[in-house]
């Protein structure tokens, strides 16, 4: 029903090329261990391989793969969710290149299951779990784990982000990619529908998990996604929250996990619609105490059902983006929205990301860790080596995006939201596009710039003047301490750790220290 990170390996030749950020084990151990399990695990099943493709199949950025499987499941979701098929099989053919997937959902035994991946060797093998997460190779094993090792030695980013398009009344559209930790509603941003209150706005979805980003000739960062299906959370999707998803799985949908009506209609906790008779396990509903469908129940479909989708998303070259935003759910402390103050200090911003875990990975809910640039479960090397090849963007490119951080997630003393979330958030996305056009001055705070008060447009919104200055509000003593654990983080990847990254905590550090 989830990932495992406990049971998820990078296993390069030097452990340190893994680093502290993965758990690792060196290959040669790793495939014995795994092929021990594969052993004869196939037997009496029928055998799938899939080729397929990771981008739009004509783009000089895609990728290819094959994974060869033994579960049904995981075919029908790679042909949703990836381009499969012949097409990707005559581009193997042409580009000789591919990364090799080995996976079987064994015999599903939590003791007998690990997935592995060899970025040295372009392949993974993954057993014993039919979760989206560690079986359907091509998402976060293949456009994530191994695409970020490939992708720091070819000088590109493979990255956990949504790439949506928000187009302006007078047509212009400005793409922006955003960083957000599993189950904190990228989704949701990447379909956004505007409310009433923004006649003439429209919202394009690129991307709702994975962007590949790139500095094309003239050193514009450009982006594809490389997926072509959506793999979302269930619960929580209504009329209300996500009129685009809502619609967009009615048909030709997988559900996996949810709960059933007594007429089979899938079912999910906040569908707003329907009852549960049978819970996700199958079992009659009864104690109304559980949540029907599991939390981390999930949708997969076509992104071509999504009536949001631009056609830019098959685009081979990719659009160009305007603004990197990182966000987590923090219930207090990180503000609505700011913007790093340079390149280099957003890449601190990026690895200082932290939030609340949620249920897309095995464990407790609701603790904040540390999830830099969202892709802590993701990074397929060493994340000091990671920030440095972040860093080293500034010096490839005068015109790189502008770095932020949403939080839409604070709460009041009594848990409630302080920020209406959902459709609203293209308020705060107006600013963004505003301060990346120089449309707006912001106010400069220790940690970067803040909107002025009046800057983010709150017309027919029910929010008190209090309200706003709390969500913009940097409360120093608390941004110390953050900052102090930024700093212990950031310690922990020793020598390797790099001293512009360094530089920039000690200079928000002064800052924070100059303002109390
Ligand atoms: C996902 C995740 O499934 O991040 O996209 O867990
Ligand atoms: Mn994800």
């Amino acid at each position: 029903m989830a990932r495992v990170e406990h049971l998820t390996f990078v296993c390069t030749d030097d452990k340190d090329d893994a680093g502290p950020n993965n758990n690792w084990m060196a290959p040669a151990d790793a495939h014995q261990k795994i092929d021990a399990l594969f052993d004869g695990c196939m037997r009496g099943r029928t055998m799938f391989v899939i080729p397929y493709c990771m981008g739009p199949i004509d783009s000089p950025y895609a990728r290819m793969g094959v994974e060869i499987t033994d579960s049904a499941y995981v075919v029908a979701n790679m042909r949703m969710m990836t381009r499969m098929g012949s097409a990707a099989l005559q581009r193997i053919e042409k580009d000789g290149i591919f990364v090799k997937g080995l996976h079987s959902t064994g015999d599903l035994d939590p003791e007998r299951r690990f997935i592995m991946h060899f970025p040295e060797e372009l392949s993974i093998k993954s057993i014993g779990s039919g979760y989206g997460g560690n079986a359907l190779l091509g998402k976060k094993c293949h456009a994530l784990r191994i695409a970020s090792y490939q992708a720091r030695s070819e000088g590109w980013l493979a990255e956990h982000m949504l790439i949506v398009g928000i187009e302006n009344p007078q047509g212009d559209v400005h793409y922006i990619a955003c960083a957000f930790p599993s189950a904190c509603g990228k989704t949701n941003l990447a379909m956004l529908i505007p409310p009433e209150s923004h006649a003439g706005w429209k919202v394009w979805t690129l991307g709702d998990d994975i962007a590949w980003l790139h500095l094309d000739d003239d050193g514009l960062l450009r982006a594809v996604n490389p997926e072509a299906g959506y793999f979302g959370v269930v619960p929580g999707t209504n009329e209300k929250t996500n009129k685009n998803a809502f619609d967009m799985i009615r048909s030709n949908t997988i559900y996996t996990n949810v709960a059933t009506t007594e007429d089979n209609e899938p079912w999910w906790e906040d569908k707003n619609v329907g009852t549960p008779k049978t819970d996700w396990q199958g079992r009659n509903y009864e104690d109304n105490s559980k949540p029907a469908a599991h939390p981390n129940s999930r949708f997969t479909v076509s992104a071509k059902n999504n009536a949001s989708y631009s056609e830019l998303a098959e685009a081979p070259e990719g659009v160009p983006i305007s603004a990197l935003v990182f966000g987590g759910r923090r219930k207090e402390l990180a503000p609505l929205v700011y913007e790093a103050k340079n390149w280099s200090h957003g890449v601190l911003v990026g690895a200082g990301v932290a939030s609340e875990t949620t249920a897309a990975n095995v464990g407790e809910v609701g603790i904040v860790r540390r999830d830099p640039m969202a892709m802590k479960p993701f990074c397929g090397y060493n994340f000091a080596d990671y920030w440095d090849h972040w860093l080293s963007f500034a010096q490839r490119s005068s015109k790189l995006p502008r770095i932020f951080h949403v939080n839409w997630f604070r709460q009041d003393k009594n848990g409630k939201f302080l920020w209406p979330g959902f459709g609203e958030n293209l308020r705060v996305m107006r600013w963004i596009i505003d301060r990346c056009e120089n449309q707006v001055s912001a106010r400069e705070t220790p940690i970067g710039f803040l909107p002025n008060a009046d800057d983010i447009d709150t017309t027919d919104l029910d929010i008190s003047a209090d309200t706003m200055a709390a969500l913009l509000s940097v409360n120093v003593e608390q941004w110390q301490a953050e900052m102090t654990s930024v700093g212990e983080y950031l310690d922990t990847y020793g020598d390797r750790l790099p001293a512009a990254l360094k530089k920039e905590h000690a200079i928000v550090v002064e800052n924070l220290q100059k303002a109390s």
